[in-house]
C-alpha cells in the first residue's frame, strides 16, 4: 500500500477489546469494519490484554477487514507479528524497542509510528526513521491512565520541530478538538471517540469532518 500519512492519519481509530464486551454480539473485525464505514482513516491494534496466538488470530481478522477497504492496519508495540502477518506498520511507545532497528529490519515501505510527547523525542524519531508520532494526552482517559497532560501550545512546538506527521491522542471526541486549529498535526489518534460512538452513526462521521477542517491537508 501506498504511504500517504498525513491523509491516512486523518482519523486514526485504536481498538480495544472492551467496546467488544459493551457489544458481544460484534467482533473486533466488525467493529473495525463499522468504524472504516464510518470514516476511519487507519486502524491501530492495540490490545493490552491479548497476547500469542489471541493477538494473532485477531490481528489477522483484523487485518483482513482492513485491506477489503484499502486502509493501513498498524499494530501497537509487536514488530515481530506485523511482520509475522504483513501488516501495514508497528507502533512503538519509548519503551516498545528501538524505532531505528525496526527501520532496518523492515525497511522503507513499512510504516512506523512513535510515541514522542516532546521536542527532544519527536525529533529523535525523525532521525530514527520514523514515519509519524503520536503525541498526547490532550486530556486525561480511561484507555490509558498512566499519561501526562500535553497542552495544544507544546504540541504546537513538537509539530514546528519535525516535518514528518504528527497525530495528537488522549481523550479526544468530535466535540472537544477545537483547541487543536493550527496546531499543525495531521490528525487524530482515538480509541473511545471512534469506538463508543459507533451506535448512533453521526458522531465518527462528523470526527472526521472536524479532522478535515482543523488539521493540516498536506
Ligand atoms: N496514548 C495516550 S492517550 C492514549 C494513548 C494510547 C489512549 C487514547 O484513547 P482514547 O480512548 O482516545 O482516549
Ligand atoms: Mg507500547
Amino acid at each position: 500500500m501506498e504511504k500517504d500519512l498525513w491523509k491516512q492519519l486523518k482519523l486514526y481509530a485504536l481498538t480495544d477489546l472492551r467496546f467488544v464486551q459493551d457489544n458481544p454480539s460484534k467482533t473486533m473485525a466488525d467493529l473495525v469494519r463499522e468504524a472504516i464505514a464510518q470514516g476511519a482513516t487507519m486502524i491501530q491494534l492495540r490490545e493490552k490484554r491479548l497476547n500469542g496466538a489471541a493477538l494473532e488470530e485477531e490481528a489477522r481478522q483484523v487485518l483482513a477487514v482492513c485491506q477489503e477497504s484499502g486502509i493501513p492496519l498498524i499494530i501497537n508495540d509487536d514488530l515481530e507479528l506485523a511482520l509475522k502477518i504483513h501488516a501495514d506498520g508497528v507502533h512503538l511507545g519509548q519503551k516498545d524497542g528501538s524505532c531505528k532497528a525496526a527501520r532496518s529490519i523492515a525497511g522503507e515501505d513499512f510504516i512506523i509510528g512513535v510515541t514522542a510527547p516532546s521536542v527532544v523525542l519527536a525529533r529523535q524519531a525523525e532521525r530514527d526513521g520514523a514515519d509519524y508520532i503520536g503525541a498526547g494526552a490532550i486530556y486525561p482517559t480511561q484507555t490509558k491512565t498512566d499519561t501526562k497532560p500535553l497542552t495544544p501550545q507544546a504540541l504546537r512546538e513538537i509539530t514546528k520541530a519535525i516535518s514528518i506527521p504528527a497525530v495528537a491522542i488522549g481523550g479526544l471526541a468530535k466535540n472537544n478538538v477545537d483547541v487543536l486549529k493550527d496546531t499543525g498535526i495531521a490528525g487524530f489518534a482515538s480509541s473511545s471517540g471512534v469506538f463508543a460512538h459507533l451506535d448512533d452513526h453521526t458522531s465518527v462521521p462528523s470526527f472526521l469532518k472536524k479532522a478535515q477542517e482543523i488539521c493540516v491537508n498536506a
